[in-house]
């Protein structure tokens, strides 16, 4: 980066690289969604596939919302690299265990980014984070809703078909 553009950023060197982070956790979790959303969709869970799959969508809208910011105060944007995903899961069940789990530790890792910014007086991308603080509760919220719907419908029987089809009707 030129020295112009540094002198005129508005983001620490240390806050760039903690949003870089966040973007690479929200592309990560982009391509588990559509491990995930795979997986569901060759095993006729249309609605499961639906979801996963709009998921996959959100976390990737996710990492551009802070691709664009981090650039916009001044910082460099680093268009970011994933790693492997699980492709092979053990049921459906499983498949959204680890989607409240993923939820769990974006959410961590974006109170961790609020925990910096407050710290050094960013008001700006503090309240820039403010959405995704709002966003997280809202995910972590449907992942239980989902869950429980194991529970309360069960597996056996058109169990699992109950269930696809509650999934598709969770707002
Ligand atoms: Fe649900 O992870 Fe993005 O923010």
């Amino acid at each position: 980066m030129s020295n112009h553009i540094q002198k005129h950023r508005s983001i620490t060197p240390e806050t760039e690289n903690l949003l870089n982070t966040q973007i690479m956790m929200e592309a990560q979790a982009s391509a588990a969604y559509l491990a995930m959303a795979s997986w569901a969709d060759i095993r006729g869970y249309a609605n499961a596939a639906k979801f996963l799959y709009d998921h996959a969508e959100e976390e990737r809208a996710h990492m551009l919302k802070i691709f664009h910011y981090t650039n916009e105060v001044g910082g460099h944007a680093l268009a970011p690299v994933t790693t492997k995903v699980s492709t092979n899961f053990n049921d459906l069940k499983n498949i959204f265990d680890i989607v409240l789990t993923q939820e769990i530790k974006v959410t961590q890792a974006i109170h961790q980014l609020v925990d910096h910014v407050l710290k050094t007086k960013d008001h700006m991308t503090h309240h820039f984070l403010q959405w995704f603080v709002e966003e997280q509760r809202e995910e972590e919220k449907v992942a239980r809703r989902i869950i429980e719907l194991f529970d309360i419908i069960g597996e056996s029987g058109i169990g699992m078909y109950m269930i696809d089809e509650a999934i598709g009707k969770i707002k």
